[in-house]
């Protein structure tokens, strides 16, 4: 049986890359962080099923910051493969704890290949959870494992080391450490601060009447967004190749932030216009569609919220980050060629099911 160590695993893509590699007959290994709260919900549903009975499923305690503690994880558990996803992942927070940033995504990965290097775990697969944010202002449209790099915030500077300690470590050690440059991938089960859950837990809350407003920062800034369980196939996917190697993942299509507000609220059965520019735009209610929510959501007289005029999205540019990435968009035809790993959810479905998903959770339990 393969033992696989995930970190992040209370995490989007840790969550979905846990379900996966337990489905595959993996043992599964996960770090966890010390928290004064619960910080398990995404993965607390695997608690219930056989895998832990079958000793097949294991937490531990652990922080990429110390050392001590990924050296004795390594050599207790002596994992064939190792999914690093632990990372401070927001990129406007970033900019307020640089410092963290840096100790976690940069030399986090660092501790973990040299843990590797001096518990002689030759073997052991290493996957790094790179990004698209390396790409930062774009040089190339759309973007390669050979487009330059060009980051554009504190953690796309800081996985930018973990990028190149990976090719280094590889290239001087003969360790299998692979990159996975994954595009933003997005779930129900997305951090809710991360734009594209901020937008479908907004409409939601708006359409039912417990939000008035959903306040926006850049609306034009472009990404290239996919369907997270996808994405998280692909990292196996990554370590499965006879040679370690950088891929990108990615949809190949791209969308504003502002496109995906208008779809989400359309999923909803409300058409937005746009009114003004830059922070003083509005998204204001068009047309509501009552009769298709009662079909969809047999909830009528849920969605009570909001009335035609209404303006529901604002812009404030305290969301504006000091420096934006504008434009994302990938090209992932090198995985697609060598490990047949495509994207499958286009966009619009994406914005549905995360929509659906949001609807159904505030119409039950009220956020
Ligand atoms: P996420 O939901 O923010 O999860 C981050 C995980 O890292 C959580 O489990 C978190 O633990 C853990 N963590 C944070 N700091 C840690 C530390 N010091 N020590 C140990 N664990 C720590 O991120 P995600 O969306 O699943 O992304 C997974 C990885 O892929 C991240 O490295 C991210 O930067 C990268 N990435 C994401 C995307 C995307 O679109 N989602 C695209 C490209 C790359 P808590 O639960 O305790 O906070
Ligand atoms: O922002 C704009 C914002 O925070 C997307 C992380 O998983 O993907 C993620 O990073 C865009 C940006 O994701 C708001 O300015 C407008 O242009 O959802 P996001 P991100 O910065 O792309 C990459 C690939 C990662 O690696 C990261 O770990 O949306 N935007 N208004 C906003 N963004 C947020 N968060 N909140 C807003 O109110």
């Amino acid at each position: 049986m393969k033992r696989a160590l995930i970190t992040g695993i209370t995490g989007q893509d840790g969550s979905y890359l846990t379900e996966i590699l337990l489905d595959k007959g993996y043992e599964v290994h996960g770090v966890i962080r010390r928290s004064s709260s619960f910080n398990t919900k995404r993965i607390d549903h695997l608690y219930n099923q056989e895998e832990l009975l079958d000793h097949r499923f294991f937490l531990h305690y652990g922080d990429l910051v110390d050392t001590s503690n990924l050296n004795r994880l390594l050599e207790k558990i002596e994992p064939d493969e190792i999914y690093n996803l632990a990372a401070q992942s927001h990129v406007k927070v970033s900019f307020e704890i640089p410092d963290y940033t840096a100790q976690v995504d940069a030399l986090g990965t660092l501790r973990f290949l040299d843990a590797i290097r001096e518990t002689g775990l030759k073997s052991t697969k290493f996957y790094q959870a790179s990004t698209s944010e390396l790409y930062g202002k774009v040089q190339e449209v759309p973007q390669t494992e050979k487009t330059p790099f060009y980051p554009r915030s504190p953690y796309a500077v800081a996985k930018l080391y973990g990028y190149w300690i990976i090719v280094n470590y590889r290239e001087a050690y003969n360790i299998y450490a692979s990159n996975g440059i994954l595009f933003n991938h997005e779930s129900p089960r997305r951090g809710e601060t991360f734009v594209t859950r901020k937008i479908t837990r907004a409409a939601s809350r708006i359409l039912i009447g417990t939000q008035d407003k959903l306040v926006l920062g850049n609306l034009s800034a472009k990404r290239d967004w996919g369907y997270a369980p996808e994405y998280c196939e692909g990292m196996w996917q990554i370590l499965q190749h006879d040679k370690a190697d950088d891929f990108v993942l990615a949809t190949g299509e791209t969308h504003t932030v502002r496109e995906f507000v208008q779809h989400t609220f359309s999923k909803l059965g409300v058409e937005l216009e746009w009114k003004g520019e830059g922070a003083k735009e509005t998204g204001i209610v068009k047309s509501i569609d009552l009769e298709r929510n009662k079909k969809v959501f047999a909830k009528k007289d849920l969605v009570n919220g909001i009335t035609v005029g209404d303006t529901v999205v604002e812009v404030s540019p305290n969301y504006y980050r000091p420096t934006e990435v504008e434009l994302l968009i990938g090209d992932s035809s090198k995985a697609e060629k060598e490990l047949g790993w495509k994207a499958k959810t286009k966009f619009e479905d994406l914005v549905g099911i995360m929509a659906d998903a949001d609807f159904d959770l505030v119409a039950r339990k009220g956020y």
